[in-house]
């Protein structure tokens, strides 16, 4: 059965663009509640922890140097089948393909500056956000 739970981050490029209301906004309107939140900057090596599973990509590099440049919201999501139905809503990793209406078509900038992250399995929504946050910090 499909979880409850996924993780995201708003990046360092749609915090810097004012755009933290506007995604916050449809997250909610979609029917995700926040079960945990918080506003923080990365340091590379945190930055490099968090996306392990692609250190041997060529943009590894880019992506970490680019993680840690700003702050960036962390939150843990809830609503049925999480993980499926925030990947619709946040649309295609390269925001070019993403579909209309999508929150990478909205506000991303390019496919490494993509406004978003969001789990790609229940395993990972779970890793991720016991990376972010104690059981304290979750209501
Ligand atoms: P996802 O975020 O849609 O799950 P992944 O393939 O898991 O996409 O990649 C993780 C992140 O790495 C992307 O969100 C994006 O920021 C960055 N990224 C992915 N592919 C590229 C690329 O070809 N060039 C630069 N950055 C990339
Ligand atoms: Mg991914």
């Amino acid at each position: 059965m499909a979880g409850n739970k996924t993780f995201t981050m708003i990046k360092p490029d749609a915090v810097e663009a004012n755009n933290i209301g506007p995604i916050l906004a449809m997250i909610n309107k979609a029917g995700f509640k926040i079960l945990a939140m918080k506003y923080m900057r990365l340091t590379k090596e945190q930055a490099g922890m968090f996306y392990e599973v692609h250190k041997e990509r060529p943009f590894y590099g880019e992506l970490t140097e680019y993680m840690s440049s700003g702050p960036i919201v962390a939150a843990i999501l809830t609503k049925d089948n999480a993980v499926t139905d925030y990947r619709k809503l946040i649309g295609a990793t390269d925001p070019t393909k993403a579909e209309d209406g999508t929150i990478r078509k909205l506000f991303a900038k390019s496919i490494a500056a993509n406004a978003v992250h969001g789990s790609d399995s229940d395993e990972n929504a779970d890793i991720e956000s016991n990376f972010f946050f104690s059981s304290l910090e979750r209501f």
